[in-house]
């Protein structure tokens, strides 16, 4: 009877619990008057039987590196979220990861949903809510960027673990919905993840039929289930999701599946309960209406008259769950950490350094200067030769390309560096394959996991990566990425591997900076100021061909890079009556051009910028100096869109930039077709002189 009665009791909190998810929903979009209430009504047995039963993860502490890792990738069920994070009472943290003490989302927060400094912004965003490990919303990215967090826990333990000390052993699961799984990145990353057997992933899809047009029957007829077996997942299934003891067995499947990531299938109705909306798209992403949002509570037998109603004992139903597991697993790993500590010292320094986003001391000891060499090296292969070095100096530098290392050069070949494997993770050196978008999303992952990752590819593919390298930016998080063949100068390969706006449109994003260096020593200079990076990604945009290695005996130190643009070269008298502004493989035309004015006695200045988004944070005096507002003649080159140029050149200067795509030929011919020649550069500067004589 007893036993019974604690069924019952146990039953109802748990449907209370669901139900404040629920509601809080609803009420939340309701009094937004914008937002997704149906999926967080659907989903809510479903991240409430993860979390309460499951999830590995103390509230007051978001951050302990062997947490598990919950993602949303259906974002703009943020809701369903933001009541779990407040019902857990999950706590803040600021930007020092120190917890401030106060929760991570009030209910005020709550109420506040989708207004101007709310904790709960309309989808879940890394960095301004404490327990979203990972920003979401554009569809997709969310369940790829767990394939890094998968990935790196399995290095993590292939590196730190030791017999006796099991540090990181932390699952990784992520919900989505139709629109993650119709996207090309989830099946990138589904492939992947399969493919490297990655068995701490789990990912939970909401098979609700619906989506914002109507029923998926307009559009999707895949069987999912034989797609991920056929990517070689464990695939289960819970046909109903409100039935906690189905959920309970797939997740116990999940864990006590090896060798394979898990997929569970999960049948759901969006807008569950609510008498009109119940099973329509109707539900996805408007406000149900006080009619339904009423109704509703009352087909959940709620008071209809409540609003953000948080019952008497939920909070304390979390704390005795999620709460109580949580806190005793961090603290026994703390003390696990603590005796690591002692006996392996330096690992256990290298953990804590990670986490800080610190660098090891002496990181960047034996980095090389490149000797003048007038025909020089492509840049790819001077930073290939850094990279190496950084490398070998920090051991949680990890990476690798879509497929193209031999022309990227971006593999780690020193000591024993191995490659990073199904079954076999402590290698360095990942194959994304060619899955660009994927690659660049795993490696927000990764970069979230705080080990530091390198993402490379061609330039022309960023293009096929922007979502990912758009979020690495919005998170503020140091992700490394190294596009090569930048420039028209790639020749043969012609205007399909050409980029022409894709620099320009990377200036363009915000948060994220580009580096386009002239020489070997700016790239050596370059990764001297991505490395210490901690809260911006870097992207490298490097030559395939090679480019002179400039004597800096004749012209100016290649450290003015950390500066963003910096005097490279000038006339005798410091006085230039012209600027030529060069990035890139450009500089040294910049420079050739410089040589023959000299000649003529014309007194230009070379400026080599190799990166805008450092030279606009320099103060307006240094940025004068660079460029004098009085010198007005000026000429920029650069081999992709002119877009942008302007900037720098005024509306009355030269830019010589591309306005077409490019053309199949060898590098000269290309050159020259376009005007990337010094007799181009020379006759340009003469012309910016001859209109202000
Ligand atoms: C990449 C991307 N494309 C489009 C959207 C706009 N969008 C938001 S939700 C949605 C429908 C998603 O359907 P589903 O995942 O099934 O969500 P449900 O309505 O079932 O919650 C769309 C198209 C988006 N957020 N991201
Ligand atoms: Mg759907």
């Amino acid at each position: 009877m007893t036993g019974q009665t604690d069924q019952l009791a146990r039953e109802d909190v748990d449907r209370r619990s669901i139900d404040t998810i629920r509601t809080l929903s609803m009420d939340a979009v309701q009094a937004a008057q914008s937002g997704h209430p149906g999926t967080p009504m659907a989903l809510a047995p479903v991240a409430y039987c993860l979390w309460q039963r499951y999830l590995r993860f103390d509230p007051a502490d978001p951050i302990w590196p062997d947490r598990d890792r919950f993602v949303l990738s259906n974002g703009h069920a943020s809701m369903l979220l933001y009541s779990l994070l407040h019902l857990a009472r999950v706590q803040a943290v600021n930007p020092k990861y120190e917890a401030i003490g106060k929760p991570s989302v009030t209910l005020d927060d709550i109420e506040t949903f989708r207004q101007l400094g709310s904790h709960c912004p309309g989808h879940p965003e890394y960095r301004w809510t404490s327990g979203v490990e990972t920003t979401t919303g554009p569809l997709g990215q969310g369940v790829a960027t767990s394939v890094g967090m998968a990935a790196a826990g399995r290095w993590l333990a292939g590196r730190y673990n030791k017999p006796d000390f099991r540090l990181f052993d932390y699952d990784v699961y992520a919900i989505m919905g139709d629109g993650c799984m119709m996207e090309g990145i989830s099946n990138e990353a589904a492939s992947l993840a399969g493919h490297l057997r990655l068995d701490n992933l789990c990912w939970i899809y909401d098979n609700n039929h619906i989506t914002i047009e109507g029923s998926t029957s307009l559009t999707f007829s895949d069987d999912v289930a034989a797609r991920f077996q056929g990517y070689g997942w464990n695939v289960t299934r819970v046909g109903d999701a409100n039935d906690l003891e189905l959920l309970s067995k797939a997740f116990d499947v999940f864990k006590a599946t090896s060798g394979r990531p898990t997929l569970i299938i999960v049948d759901t109705h969006i807008g569950y309960g609510a008498p009109h909306k119940h099973d329509t798209a109707a539900a996805h992403g408007q406000p149900l209406g006080e009619d339904e949002v009423r109704a509703t509570k009352r087909f959940y037998g709620w008071p209809e008259d409540a609003h953000f109603l948080v019952p008497d004992g939920v909070y304390e139903h979390f704390e005795s769950g999620i709460g109580r597991r949580g806190a005793k697993l961090r603290t026994e790993w703390f003390a696990l950490f603590e005796r690591y500590r002692q006996g392996h010292p330096e690992l256990a320094d290298e953990l804590f350094r990670m986490s800080h986003r610190q660098l090891p001391d002496g990181w960047d000891s034996g980095l090389p200067t490149f000797p003048p060499d007038p025909k020089g090296l492509a840049s790819r292969e001077s930073s290939g030769q850094v990279l190496n070095v950084v490398a070998r100096n920090v051991p949680w530098l990890m990476g690798g390309a879509a497929d193209l290392y031999p022309s990227t050069k971006t593999r780690l070949t020193f000591d024993s560096v191995a490659d990073f494997e199904a079954g076999s993770y402590t290698g360095r050196n990942f194959h994304f394959g060619i899955r660009e978008h994927a690659m660049c999303a795993i490696a927000n992952g990764m970069a979230l996991t705080k080990v530091r990752p390198f993402a490379s590819g061609f330039l022309i593919f960023t293009d096929y990566a922007r979502g990912a390298m758009r979020l690495s930016a919005l998170m503020e998080i140091p992700v490394i990425y190294i596009w090569t063949h930048d420039s028209i100068s790639l020749g043969e390969d012609g205007p399909t591997h050409q980029p022409i706006e894709q620099l320009a449109s990377l200036r363009a994003m915000p948060g994220i900076l580009v580096f386009r260096p002239a020489d070997a020593n700016e790239v050596t200079e370059a990764w001297r100021v991505i490395m210490p990076l901690r809260h911006e990604p870097a992207v490298l945009v490097l030559s395939r061909q090679a480019l002179p290695t400039l004597d800096r005996s004749r012209y100016a130190a290649a450290s003015g890079l950390a500066r963003g643009g910096y005097v490279l070269a000038d006339p005798p008298s410091a006085k230039p009556d012209v600027i030529l502004i060069g990035t890139g493989s450009e500089v040294a035309l910049c420079v050739a051009a410089y040589e023959a004015l000299a000649e003529e006695n014309i007194a230009a200045r070379v400026v080599s910028m190799p990166c805008w988004e450092l030279f606009e944070k320099q103060d307006q005096a240094y940025r004068d100096e660079v460029l004098p507002p009085q010198v007005r003649a000026r000429v920029a080159v650069e081999e992709g869109a002119d877009f942008g140029w302007s900037r720098y050149t005024g509306i009355d200067g030269a830019v010589l930039g591309m306005e077409t795509f490019g053309a199949s030929a060898p590098i000269q011919k290309v050159q020259a077709k376009f005007g990337f020649e010094p007799a181009h550069v020379i006759q340009a500067a003469r012309d910016q002189l001859a209109r202000r004589p």
